[in-house]
């Protein structure tokens, strides 16, 4: 029978069949042998008679952290403070979601432990992120992305302590999920959420993940311009990368205040991180 992988642990791989129950299946030994590695949000095809995954199935998308398959949306959890708000990580997801064929959704927590004046200046920001087209949400925002729930595979993803799980007792109370209180510890690798499980709310799957500290993308230096919607003028140099070559239309548009400074420091520093 068909089926979607909701949750692994350890040996343990946990199905939601198309009938609509769960179980516990293992993998063939024959996969391990192919070398195919299921992960979670694969669709699978289970022996209901031994309660083993027989063939995993060609995925849509891939993911690494979190480590989930067959996508439709990336819920990027990002915190107003502690930790705090950052464009350079909403910029790497947005990278890691288009070159994935994700659509991306930023949600953002925490705006009530932040002044007036922090309000308004990350209100800028996403302001930006709105022209891109990108669908941008607060928190308690809950019916608007509820609605976005419906019929599609969504995985969180965020810092630890940015409030992923929060978020999600929020949209549905009776989840249950632990949350916890954001320590000193912060940053080395205390996470509350352990494993990655797509649950089943409003009509959709939506997977809570554990955080992370530092976000690692597998991409060629040279595609990532590619990834930036804004970048895609018609630059004098075909294999320009945009950083600071004369004449670059890129830079043209920053200096023309088109395309905002700190966006494009972003992209330097990214560029730069992974040439090392
Ligand atoms: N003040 C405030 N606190 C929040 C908000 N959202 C979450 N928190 C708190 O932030 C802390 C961390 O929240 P979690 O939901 O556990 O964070 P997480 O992203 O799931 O963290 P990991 O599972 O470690 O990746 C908890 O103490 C929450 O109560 C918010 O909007 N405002
Ligand atoms: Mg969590
Ligand atoms: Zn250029």
């Amino acid at each position: 029978m068909n089926g979607k992988i909701i949750c692994i642990n350890a040996a343990i791989h946990k199905v939601l069949l198309e009938n609509n129950t769960i179980i516990d299946t293992k993998t063939r030994g024959k996969l391990r042998n192919e070398n195919i590695n299921p992960v979670v949000g694969d669709n699978v095809f289970v022996d209901i008679k031994t309660n083993t995954i027989e063939t995993v199935e060609k995925r849509k998308n891939y993911l690494e952290r979190p480590l989930i398959a067959n996508i439709d949306k990336l819920l990027i959890v990002m915190s107003s403070s502690i930790p705090a708000f950052s464009t350079y990580l909403i910029d790497k997801f947005l990278v890691i979601a288009n070159c994935n064929n994700i659509e991306p959704i930023i949600v953002v927590t925490k705006t009530d432990m932040i002044s007036l004046k922090e309000k308004l200046e990350i209100k800028k920001y996403l302001k930006y992120y709105k022209k891109l087209n990108i669908k941008v949400y607060y928190n308690k925002e809950v019916r608007k992305i509820k609605k976005e729930l419906k019929d599609s595979v969504i995985a969180v993803c965020g810092q630890t302590g940015s409030g992923k799980s929060s978020l999600l007792n929020r949209i549905d109370a009776s989840l249950h999920l632990k949350t916890g209180e954001v320590s000193m510890s912060l940053g080395r690798g205390k996470h509350t959420t352990r494993l990655v499980e797509l649950l089943e709310v409003n009509g959709g799957l939506i997977a809570d993940t554990p955080g992370f500290s530092s976000l690692d993308i597998n991409i060629d230096r040279k595609e990532i311009k590619n990834y930036y919607p804004d970048f895609k003028l018609d630059c004098k140099y075909k294999t320009c990368l945009h950083i600071k070559e004369d004449g670059c239309e890129v830079i043209k548009q920053i200096n023309k205040n088109k395309i905002p400074k700190w966006r494009h420091d972003n992209y330097v520093k990214f560029m730069e991180e992974i040439k090392k």
